[in-house]
C-alpha cells in the first residue's frame, strides 16, 4: 500500500493535567474487579458497540488488526456456550487440571458451574485471527497476533469498566467449540471470552492483593 502522512492532531497537557489525568484514570482502573455473579438486567447495544470501537483501536502488529467479536445476547445462544464451557470445566475440574494450577485458583473459589454465561446480557467472543486475505484472496500472514489481541481484549475490559460494566475475562480450555458455535471461520481461533453486564447486587468477589508498583516497575535514571 502507498504510504502517505498527516500530521498528528495532538496537543499537550500542562503538567499539572498530565498528573490530574493519570491520577484520574488509575483511581477509576484500580476499582476493576472481576465479577463472576451478573445481574440479568439489559445494557444497550450501543454500550457494547462502543466498547468493541475501542477496543479495535489497540495497536496490532502491522496494523493488520487480526481480531473479530462476536457480541451474544441470544439467550439460545448464551446456553449453548454455557452447556459447552460447562462441559470443558467438568473435565478440567476433575482430571485435566494439574493439582499445582487448581491451588492457585483456591482463593478465586471458581468450579465447573457457569451460571454467570446465561446471566450476563452480553457475552463477548473475542476472536484471534492467525491470517487474513489480500483483495485477491491470497492468505496474507498476521504478525503478533496473540500480543494483538490481547491489546484489544485490554482497551475491551477497559472501556466497558470505564462505562460502568462490570467484566470477566473468561477462558475455558479448550475453547475451540466456539468456533463452530458462533460460525467462524477457519482463520480464526478463539481467544477470550469477555462476560459483561450490571454486577448481581449480591456479588462478591475475593479479597485479593496487587503487587505494589515497586515489585512491578523498575526505573533506569540518570545517576543510577
Ligand atoms: N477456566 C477455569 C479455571 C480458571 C483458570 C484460571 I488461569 C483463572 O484465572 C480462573 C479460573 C474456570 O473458569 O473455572
Amino acid at each position: 500500500m502507498e504510504k502517505s502522512f498527516v500530521p498528528l492532531a495532538y496537543r499537550a497537557p500542562s503538567e499539572e493535567a498530565l498528573l490530574e489525568r493519570a491520577r484520574g484514570f488509575y483511581r477509576q482502573i484500580r476499582t476493576r474487579r472481576s465479577v463472576r455473579q451478573f445481574s440479568h438486567r439489559p445494557v444497550p447495544r450501543e454500550v457494547i458497540e462502543l466498547a468493541i470501537q475501542s477496543a479495535a483501536r489497540a495497536p496490532s502488529g502491522a496494523n493488520q488488526q487480526p481480531w473479530h467479536f462476536v457480541a451474544v445476547s441470544d439467550p439460545a445462544t448464551k446456553r449453548a456456550i454455557r452447556l459447552r464451557a460447562e462441559a470443558v470445566e467438568r473435565e478440567f475440574y476433575a482430571r485435566r487440571a494439574p493439582k499445582a494450577w487448581k491451588s492457585a485458583l483456591k482463593p478465586l473459589g471458581t468450579g465447573p458451574a457457569k451460571p454467570f454465561l446465561e446471566e450476563a446480557p452480553w457475552l463477548i467472543a473475542v476472536f484471534a485471527q492467525t491470517y487474513g486475505f489480500d483483495t485477491e484472496g491470497r492468505r496474507v500472514k498476521h504478525y503478533f497476533v496473540t500480543e494483538s489481541v490481547g491489546l484489544a481484549t485490554g482497551f475491551l475490559i477497559a472501556a466497558l469498566h470505564f462505562a460502568g460494566l462490570a467484566t470477566l475475562t473468561y477462558t475455558p480450555s479448550p475453547m475451540g467449540f466456539l468456533r463452530d458455535l458462533l460460525g467462524r471461520p477457519e482463520n480464526e481461533r478463539p481467544f477470550m471470552l469477555v462476560v459483561t453486564g450490571y454486577p448481581s447486587p449480591e456479588a462478591k468477589v475475593p479479597v485479593i492483593g496487587k503487587k505494589p508498583l515497586e515489585a512491578v516497575a523498575t526505573f533506569v535514571e540518570p545517576g543510577d
